[in-house]
């Protein structure tokens, strides 16, 4: 038997044997009964054929037992569909974005993003599922749970599936769609509730760790990076400034209003990286530049390194008294919890934990509560 992994899997299994067993039954009875006629009426031993003229109880029973047969398919098949279309009330929720050609994945109660997927084990997991609007058609796939849905540019689709053992599984892409269509395989990891819950803290405090000195002064830090943050502030620019400042940094978004970042005269505050977080935290009061409070602190660094990138002449270094103030102005040395939706008791756990051992992630105790 295949592993039946969740209740859907059951159901589609149930369904697939069924049809396929039925298929079966009927391809080998047939031929069979097909070969034994040819032999027995052959024309050697029978050089008369019996003329029928019809036979109602053949005809009643072989149309009713085929219907029966069909309908009995239908409603195996039809609990399984069924069963899909109906998420369970206490279902988390996972992101996922499909793009040429990875899968990235966001879980909107936990504010992290992964590339792999972990979930909890007897959980149900709602994936809502997209493509950014100039990407083409996708399908998230996992064989393993026997579940399947396109992820369509520019729209919303979604699929739930409940684990209920842990492992390491597959996720595929099952629409052709490009170039590396084949290398578009991520995995999805089913782990204990406790692990979980260590999980996300571990990914909290990695994408909201504390400010480094080296990172304010250099925009190569390798925080920034693919292997650490992932931070791409270009992408962060073009979503959420461009429309103002413009592509370029010239301000053409908003002429005459919105600052034209290419050149250093008549800032409010100063070109410095750490003038910049100053005003991504906290806007500039009375004008349209408000402030980015969703931005994790990485993030406001990223993007002000980025923004000094539009200085036609090169833009006043920061010093290490300049990251000194900054650090005590906004506490960045310690992880900054996030600040949207993680209750205050689970922030707070963050930040002890942190203070007290830095590198015993192993033997953190788990969160109280998954939010
Ligand atoms: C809704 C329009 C708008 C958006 C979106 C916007 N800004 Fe601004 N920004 C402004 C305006 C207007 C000013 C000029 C305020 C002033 O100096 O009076 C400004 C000023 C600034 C300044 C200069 C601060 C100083 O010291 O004078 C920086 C840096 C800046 N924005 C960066 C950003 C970044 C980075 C983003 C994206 C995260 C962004 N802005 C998004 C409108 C916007
Ligand atoms: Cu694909």
């Amino acid at each position: 038997m295949m592993p039946a992994t969740s209740n859907i899997t059951r159901e589609v299994d149930r369904a697939f044997l069924l049809i396929g067993g039925m298929s079966l039954v009927l391809l080998i009875g047939i031929t069979v009964a097909m070969v034994l006629l040819a032999v027995r009426f052959r024309r050697s031993r029978a050089r008369t054929t019996t003329q029928f003229e019809g036979n109602t109880l053949l005809e009643i029973t072989w149309t009713i037992i085929p219907t029966i047969i069909v309908i009995w398919m239908f409603f195996v098949g039809y609990k399984g569909f069924a069963l899909m279309g109906r998420v369970p009330d206490d279902h988390m929720v996972v992101q996922v974005t499909g793009k040429q050609w990875v899968w990235s994945f966001s879980y909107p109660g936990e504010l992290i993003d992964t590339t792999e997927m972990v979930v909890p084990v007897n959980k149900p997991v709602l994936v809502e599922l997209t493509a950014p609007p100039e990407d083409v058609v996708h399908s998230f796939y996992l064989p393993d749970f026997r579940v399947k849905e396109d992820a369509l540019p520019g729209q919303a689709t979604s699929l739930w599936f409940e684990a209920e053992r842990e492992g390491t599984y597959t996720i595929l892409c099952a629409e052709f769609c490009g170039k590396d269509h084949s290398k578009m395989v991520s995995l999805l990891k089913v782990v204990s509730a406790e692990a979980y819950d260590r999980w996300v803290n571990d990914q909290q405090m990695k994408k909201y760790r504390p400010m480094e000195l080296e990172a304010v002064l250099n925009p190569q830090h390798p925080g920034f990076g693919e292997d650490e943050l992932n931070i791409d502030s270009e992408v962060i620019f073009a979503a959420f400034c461009a429309s103002c400042h413009g592509a370029t940094g010239d301000g053409s978004g908003l002429p005459g209003i919105a600052r034209d970042l290419t050149s250093s005269d008549g800032w409010k505050r100063s070109p410095k990286v750490v003038d910049i977080y100053r005003t991504l935290t906290e806007g500039i009061e009375g004008t349209q530049m408000r402030a980015y409070s969703n931005f994790t602190p990485w993030e406001r660094v990223g993007v002000a390194h980025y923004v000094r990138l539009f200085s036609k002449e090169p833009p006043p270094q920061d010093t290490p008294q300049d990251y000194e103030a900054l650090v005590a102005e906004y506490g960045l040395d310690k992880v900054q919890a996030p600040k949207e939706t993680i209750p205050i008791e689970q922030a707070m756990e963050i930040l002890v934990i942190e203070a007290g051992s830095p590198e015993s992630s192993k033997e953190r105790p788990a969160s109280a509560e998954t939010p």
